[in-house]
């Protein structure tokens, strides 16, 4: 799975790449993600890649030509036959969840592009026509947080990335049926007079899966009922 992320500030992914599940993922070639700064692809002497919105108003609108050149350029770029499917991260996309992140999984590589300041110069959708999702109804300073989560999730979803085979269909929202997952316990058995459920000490599968499925639906129940129709 390839992601090419277009953003102004590539530093900010740094870090997170080199981090626990992804940076072994990348090592074992699994994942590759390439970093584009969309400042490289502006051709004044001053590098501008944002300028005042026509019509006045607060803040800077990001400027089409250094945003659709770069795109262009990373696109048809070298060593992918694959083009890529186009994701822009903006709170005016379709809001992400479990069923688009699965839909995304689906694609062998995505382009990233990530807006800052006010917004992008609306002519960027006209051309790129792109893919326009939101991590939820709240603003962020731009997409790069965004960008991680999109690659974050995605990439649980590519084979042999999670060290347990299925541990991701285990997870909240890919459980059947879309339930919250089930309460977790672990050493020790007792802690401040707190006794873990004795059922998942019996050694009983059967109950032990029956518990779950109940603890799951009571969760899923009291925090989030709009899971259950
Ligand atoms: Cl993708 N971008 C920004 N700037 N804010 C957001 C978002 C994205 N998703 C939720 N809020």
């Amino acid at each position: 799975m390839r992601f090419d992320v277009l953003t102004l500030f590539p530093e900010m992914f740094t870090g997170y790449l080199g981090e626990s599940v992804l940076k072994r993922a990348i090592e074992r070639g699994l994942v590759d993600v390439r970093l584009h700064n969309i400042r490289d692809w502006t051709d004044d002497k001053h590098h501008s890649v944002d300028d005042r919105p026509f019509g006045g108003g607060p803040g800077m609108v990001l400027m089409a030509p250094p945003v659709v050149e770069c795109v262009e350029a990373v696109r048809g770029s070298e060593d992918s036959e694959d083009k890529g499917h186009l994701v822009l991260l903006s709170p005016q996309g379709r809001r992400l969840d479990q069923s688009i992140v699965e839909e995304l999984a689906g694609h062998r590589r995505i382009l990233l592009l990530c807006g800052r300041y006010e917004g992008f110069d609306d002519r960027i959708r006209t051309i790129l026509r792109p893919d326009e999702i939101s991590i939820g109804d709240y603003v962020l300073n731009g997409g790069e947080v965004a960008a991680m989560a999109v690659i974050d999730s995605v990439m649980r979803l590519v084979p042999d990335v999670l060290g347990d085979e299925d541990s991701s269909g285990e997870d909240s929202f890919s459980r059947p049926g879309g339930l919250l997952e089930y309460a977790q316990y672990t050493r020790p058995r007792v802690w401040r007079d707190l006794e873990v459920p004795p059922v998942l000490l019996s050694g009983n599968h059967q109950e032990i899966a029956r518990w779950r499925e109940e603890d799951s639906r009571r969760r899923t129940r009291q925090r989030r009922p709009d899971l259950l129709e």
